[in-house]
C-alpha cells in the first residue's frame, strides 16, 4: 500500500453506501452508517480534516417496481423516504456533513457531465442487446422487473444481481429462463441499442488501483478475480422512464449504478457551496488529492472496486484510497425479514427509550466490521452492562464524583509518568486503528483505557490515601480525572453523546467532538461539579419483554400474510435496499450459511483418550511463502517451514488474509495428516484457523519452527 498514514495534508471524505429510498431503516442498516460516521470523527481525533457525505439513491428498479405495485409515482415515493432518512439519520448522530440525493439538480447535473466526458474521451459506444421483454404489459423488464436464474450458479437471480447465490452483477440479458415481476409470465428476450462503458479498456489501470486499495480485506481482495479475469463493458443505460435520461437519447435513462456513486461527488460539490471553497474545496478531494474511503456493503464490492474507479479514472477524477466492507446483520441468528415484521426499527429503536449511544456501541464494537454479526437484545444488555455502565460509566463516574467530592475538581498534583505513557499507548492505537480502518478497535482502545482506569482506582484505594497520606491520594485522583479526559476524548466517535456529557462533568472548555487526541494530555480543569452516571443499567425483564413484543410482531405479521396470500409473503417492503445490511427476507439462506460464529457449533459428545490426542503430530510452522492457485478462488498455495522440512500446504484462506503479509506468519500445522490433492495440488499438512474468517493459530512466545504442540 502506497498511501501516507493519517492525517494527511489533503482533504478527506468519507461516504457510505447510499440507502435505497425503498423502505424504513431497521438497525441492521444503521451498521453501515453509524461505522463510517464513528470512522469519520476518528480522522477527526487524528487531525485529519475530512467530512461525512451521502445521500438517497432515488433511482433504478428497486423503487420503481415498488411504486408501481403500491400505484404512486417514483419521484414523491423517493422524496417521502429521502424526508424520512433526513430526519432519522441524525436521531442517531449519524453526523453527515452532506446529504443530498440522487435525483436533485447536483447529481443530475454532474452525472450528465461525466457521462459526456466519457463519451468525449471515446469510452462509450452503442451496441445491440437482447434485454427482457414482457409481451402482455408491452415494456422492457430491466433489473429488478425480471427473474429467473443464474447464468453462474444456478440460484434464482433478480435482472442485474445474483443476491441470492454467486453475489455477481449481471449484464441485461443474461438471466436464464427470465419472468416478469409485473405479470408473472414468462419473458421474451428482444434486440435493443443500449451504450456501453469499455470496462474492458481499464484492465490494466484497475490491476493497478487494486495493488493501492486499502480498506477491508474482502473489498481489496474479492475484485482481483473479476479484474484478472474476463473484464467485460457495462451496460450503462435502461429502457425506463425513471431515472436520469441519457444524454441525447430520450427514450433511455442510465442504469441507476451510474448515478449513484456520482451522489458521492455531487453531496460533497454541495458541502463546498454551503462552506466555499477556501474552506473546504470538492475539486481537490475528486481531481486532484483527496483521500476518498467509501464505506459499504460487501455485496456492492464490485461496483465500488471495478466499475466506480473505471468510471472515475476515464473521466479524469481521482480514485477512492479505501474501500471498506462490512458484513451483514442477523436478528437472534435469523434473517431480519422486513415483510414479516422480523426487526428492530430504527424509530421502534427510539420509542423503547434506549439512547442511540447504546446501539452505536454494539454496531461499531460487536465484531470486527467485516464481520457478519448478529443482533439480540440479550447481546445487547450484556456489552451495555458489561462495558458500557461496568467499564466505562463506572470508571467516569466514581473517579470524577470522588474528585468533586474531596477537591471540588482536578486535585493540584502532577500526572504519573507510568498513567502518562499508558494514555499515550492508547492514543497509539487508536491512530493505528484508524489507520487499519477499524472503527471496533479504536472503540476498543477507549474501553480498555477506563478498565485500566477502574483497575488503576481500586487498586490505590485513595478513599483509604485522603487520610493516610493525602499528597499520594491527590497524585491518584490527578491520574483517574486524567485518564477520564482520555476516555472521553477517546471514545467520542462511537458514544458522541456520552462523551460530551462526560466532558461537561470534566468542565473541559468546548466540544469534545472538537478536542484530538493529544488534548487527552491536556491539564484538566480545576472546577467542576457532581456529575451524573453516563449509562443505566438494562435488567432482564426488560430484554423479555423486548423479545415477547418481537415474537407477538412476527406471528401477526405471518398471521397477516397467510390470510392474504397463503403464506406467500409478497415482502413489498422489503428495505433491503435501503442499504447495505443484506441478509434479509429470502437472503435467509445465504446469510445462515456465511455468518461466522453467531452459532457455536454444540461440544462434542465423546471424549478421547489422551493416548489417541496424542495420535496428532501437531507442530509450530513459519509460512515462507503464499500464492494464489490458478482457477481456486479461496486457495493459497503456502510453504511452511516445519524446522525438519519445508511443506506445501494448500489452505482455504485467499478471500481472507493478504496473500502478501502471510510469510513470516507462524502456524499451528498438523504434520502427520494424510496428503490430498486440492486443485491438482499436493497439501501435505493443514494449517489450523478458527471461524469462518480463518483467524490463524499461532504461538505467542518463541517456540522455533518444528516445536511439538501439546
Ligand atoms: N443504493 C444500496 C445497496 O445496493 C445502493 C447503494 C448505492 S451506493 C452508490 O446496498
Ligand atoms: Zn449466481
Amino acid at each position: 500500500m502506497s498511501h501516507e498514514e493519517f492525517p494527511t495534508g489533503n482533504p478527506a471524505v468519507v461516504t457510505c453506501g447510499l440507502p435505497y429510498a425503498t423502505g424504513d431503516l431497521h438497525v441492521g442498516h444503521l451498521r453501515g452508517y453509524v461505522g463510517a460516521d464513528a470512522f469519520n470523527r476518528a480522522l477527526g481525533k487524528l487531525g485529519q480534516q475530512s467530512i461525512y457525505a451521502c445521500g438517497t439513491d432515488m433511482h433504478g428498479t428497486p423503487v420503481a417496481v415498488q411504486a408501481l405495485q403500491r400505484g404512486v409515482d417514483p419521484e414523491s415515493l423517493a422524496l417521502k423516504r429521502h424526508k424520512q432518512y433526513q430526519e432519522t439519520f441524525p436521531r442517531f448522530d449519524v453526523d453527515f456533513d452532506s446529504y443530498g440525493h440522487t435525483h436533485d439538480a447536483t447529481n443530475t447535473a454532474l452525472t450528465t457531465e461525466i457521462v459526456h466526458t466519457l463519451e468525449d474521451e471515446g469510452y462509450v459506444y452503442e451496441d445491440e442487446v437482447l434485454v427482457a421483454w414482457d409481451p402482455a404489459a408491452d415494456q422492457a423488464l430491466p433489473d429488478r422487473f425480471v427473474e429467473g436464474t443464474c447464468p453462474y450458479c444456478g440460484a434464482r437471480a433478480r435482472g442485474d444481481e445474483c443476491d441470492e447465490g454467486c453475489g455477481r452483477h449481471l449484464e441485461p440479458g443474461e438471466v436464464k429462463e427470465p419472468h416478469s415481476v409485473i405479470t408473472g409470465n414468462p419473458a421474451e428476450y428482444r434486440e435493443r441499442a443500449h451504450k456501453f462503458f469499455r470496462v474492458s479498456e481499464l484492465q490494466e489501470y484497475l490491476g493497478e488501483f487494486i495493488d493501492r486499495l486499502e480498506g477491508t480485506a474482502n473489498a481489496r481482495n474479492q475484485p482481483r478475480e473479476w479484474i484478472e479475469g474476463e473484464l467485460r463493458d457495462w451496460c450503462i443505460t435502461r429502457d425506463l422512464d425513471w431515472g436520469i435520461d441519457y444524454p441525447g437519447a430520450d427514450d433511455l435513462v442510465l442504469y441507476v449504478w451510474v448515478d449513484a456513486p456520482i451522489e458521492y461527488v455531487a453531496a460533497t460539490k454541495q458541502y463546498t457551496e454551503r462552506v466555499g471553497s477556501g474552506a473546504y474545496d470538492w475539486e481537490t478531494v475528486w481531481k486532484e488529492a483527496g483521500e476518498i474511503v467509501h464505506v459499504i456493503g460487501r455485496d456492492i464490492i464490485q461496483h465500488h472496486t471495478v466499475f466506480w474507479p473505471a468510471m472515475l479514472h476515464a473521466a479524469g477524477y481521482e480514485e477512492p484510497r479505501a474501500v471498506v466492507a462490512h458484513g451483514f446483520m442477523s436478528l437472534d441468528g435469523e434473517a431480519f425479514s422486513t415483510s414479516r415484521d422480523r426487526a428492530v426499527w430504527a424509530r421502534e429503536y427510539l420509542d423503547e427509550g434506549f439512547h442511540p449511544d447504546l446501539l452505536r456501541y454494539y454496531l461499531v464494537t460487536v465484531g470486527g466490521l467485516q464481520d457478519d454479526i448478529d443482533f439480540s437484545w440479550e447481546r445487547f444488555r450484556e456489552r451495555v452492562n458489561g462495558e458500557l455502565v461496568g467499564t466505562v460509566g463506572n470508571f467516569l463516574y466514581r473517579s470524577l464524583l470522588f474528585a468533586h467530592r474531596n477537591y471540588g475538581g482536578t486535585p493540584e498534583s502532577d500526572l504519573s509518568p507510568a498513567v502518562r505513557e499508558r494514555i499515550e499507548e492508547s492514543i497509539e492505537a487508536f491512530r493505528a486503528a484508524v489507520n487499519d480502518y477499524s472503527v471496533r478497535e479504536a472503540g476498543e482502545a477507549a474501553v480498555r483505557l477506563a478498565s485500566f482506569g477502574n483497575e488503576y482506582i481500586q487498586r490505590h484505594e485513595p478513599w483509604k490515601l485522603v487520610d493516610e497520606d493525602p499528597a499520594e491520594a491527590e497524585r491518584v485522583i490527578r491520574d483517574c480525572v486524567q485518564l477520564a479526559r482520555a476516555v472521553a476524548v477517546l471514545l467520542e466517535p462511537v458514544t458522541p453523546a456520552a462523551a460530551e456529557r462526560a466532558w461537561a462533568h470534566l468542565g473541559a472548555a468546548g466540544s469534545v467532538h472538537d478536542a484530538e487526541l493529544d488534548t487527552a494530555l491536556d491539564a484538566p480543569s480545576s472546577e467542576f461539579g457532581e456529575p451524573e452516571e453516563l449509562f443505566a443499567t438494562i435488567d432482564e425483564e426488560r430484554v423479555a419483554a423486548l423479545n415477547e413484543k418481537l415474537a407477538e410482531r412476527v406471528a401477526a405479521a405471518e398471521a397477516d400474510a397467510e390470510a392474504d396470500d397463503g403464506g406467500e409473503s409478497e415482502g413489498d417492503d422489503t428495505g433491503k435496499d435501503a442499504g447495505s445490511e443484506g441478509g434479509e427476507d429470502e437472503d435467509a439462506e445465504r446469510v445462515e450459511g456465511e455468518r461466522p460464529n453467531v452459532e457455536l457449533d454444540p461440544l462434542a459428545d465423546e471424549r478421547v483418550s489422551f493416548e489417541r490426542f496424542g495420535e496428532f503430530d501437531l507442530r509450530v510452522g513459519r509460512i515462507e511463502r503464499a500464492e494464489p492457485i490458478e482457477g481456486a478462488d479461496d486457495l493459497l498455495r503456502l510453504e511452511v517451514d516445519i524446522g525438519i522440512e519445508t511443506r506445501q500446504i494448500v489452505a482455504g484462506i485467499r478471500q481472507l488474509h493478504e496473500t502478501a503479509e502471510l510469510p513470516g506468519t507462524r502456524v499451528v500445522v498438523v504434520a502427520n495428516l494424510e496428503p490430498a490433492e486440492l486443485f491438482g495440488v499436493e497439501s501435505d499438512g493443514m494449517v489450523l484457523a478458527a471461524g469462518a474468517e480463518a483467524d490463524l493459530l499461532t504461538t505467542h512466545g518463541d517456540a522455533p519452527p518444528g516445536t511439538t504442540v501439546r
